[in-house]
């Protein structure tokens, strides 16, 4: 009965367009640094975390180009998130929550003013089985490697979980080291999230906490010449738009899945040297 909720459930997100799903139990997501899911969602027993893969845009050195695509991804992703709750309420009469794919934030103090989600995607997935840590951090799934987000839903269901992935992934290769233009990965398991954030999301908060510090200690004449800057435009075009991503190179440079073609269970090499 349960296995068939589950495949039902598996069979809706894969036709919705998500590359994978897992499922997880509640008890095995363990994430220090993020809130208890219960303070979320009383009486949450099951999660059940969605793979997209990112196509080739985030490899552009446009980033116009590279966060188009991000963008595009993360409505679709939003999109799956949405029908799939709406099934788990309305044909499985259970309760169900989406949760932020990236944005909103707690962005006061205890959230680490944004750098703490409300959930970690990356710890559902490692609980869910559907991938391992690398190098560069990020959670690398066995068959289309990094370059993949990940979305989670949490349901009162109870699901009957997947196996954790038990082969490492990650070759170290180094290349996402390398390839760190603000050096935020020379710790093994640690992102420098301040480098990062200064290189990736220089519209963000801090660059418009910077603009607007300068601004307020300029002359009138030096303000209105800040008021018609790139910078400025740049700023404003952000906002507009949403967070906008100026890097992806951890992301967009491992090789790991770089041959994978179709959906999971394909059984395509992982890396160019496995061919
Ligand atoms: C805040 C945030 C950021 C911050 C802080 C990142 C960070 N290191 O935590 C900044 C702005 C720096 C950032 C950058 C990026 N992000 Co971001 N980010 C998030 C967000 C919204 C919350 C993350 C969070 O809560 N972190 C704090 C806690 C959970 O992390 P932690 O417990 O300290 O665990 C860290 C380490 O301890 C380590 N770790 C934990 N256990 C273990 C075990 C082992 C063995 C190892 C090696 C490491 C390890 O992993 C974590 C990484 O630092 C998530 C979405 C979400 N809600 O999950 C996306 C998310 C993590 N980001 C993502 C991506 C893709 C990026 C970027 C590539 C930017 C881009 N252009 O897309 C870079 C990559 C930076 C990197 N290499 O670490 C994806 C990752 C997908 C994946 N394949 O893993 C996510 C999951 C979004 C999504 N919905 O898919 N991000
Ligand atoms: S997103 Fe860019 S700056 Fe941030 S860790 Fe990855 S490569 Fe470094
Ligand atoms: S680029 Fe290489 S070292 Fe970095 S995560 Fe990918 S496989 Fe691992």
């Amino acid at each position: 009965m349960l296995e068939g909720r589950k495949r039902q459930i598996k069979d809706l997100a894969l036709k919705l367009g998500a590359d994978d799903v897992g499922f997880a139990a509640v008890a095995d997501y363990d994430s220090p640094l993020t809130p208890d899911l219960h303070s979320i969602f009383p009486g949450v027993k099951s999660l059940i975390v969605m793979v997209f893969r990112e196509a080739s845009h985030c490899e552009s050195d446009n980033m116009r180009i590279a966060m188009g695509g991000r963008l595009a991804i993360m409505e679709f992703m939003k999109a799956c998130d949405y029908k799939l709750t709406h099934f788990l309420e309305c044909d499985c009469q259970a309760r169900a929550m989406s949760t932020p794919m990236s944005y909103p934030l707690n962005i006061s103090p205890e959230g680490k003013f944004g750098l703490i989600g409300d959930i970690s995607h990356r710890h559902a997935a490692i609980a869910a089985g559907l991938g391992s840590w690398g190098r560069n951090n990020l959670v690398i799934h066995p068959q289309f490697g990094a370059r993949v987000l990940f979305s989670t839903i949490l349901t009162d269901l109870e699901l009957p979980p997947d196996p954790p992935v038990t082969e490492v992934a990650c070759n170290d290769c180094n290349i996402c080291v390398d390839q760190c233009p603000a050096d935020a990965l020379e710790e093994k398991g640690k992102t420098a999230q301040m480098k990062c954030l200064a290189h990736s999301q220089p519209y963000g908060i801090g660059g418009t906490i910077g603009f607007w510090t300068r601004f307020i200690d300029s002359s009138v004449e030096e303000q209105k010449k800040l008021l018609r800057s790139p910078e400025f435009r740049r700023l404003n075009h952000a906002t507009s738009f949403t967070l906008q991503y100026y890097c992806f190179k951890c992301y967009a440079s491992c090789p790991s899945g770089r041959l994978a073609r179709g959906r999971r269970g394909d059984g395509e090499p992982q890396f160019e040297s496995e061919k």
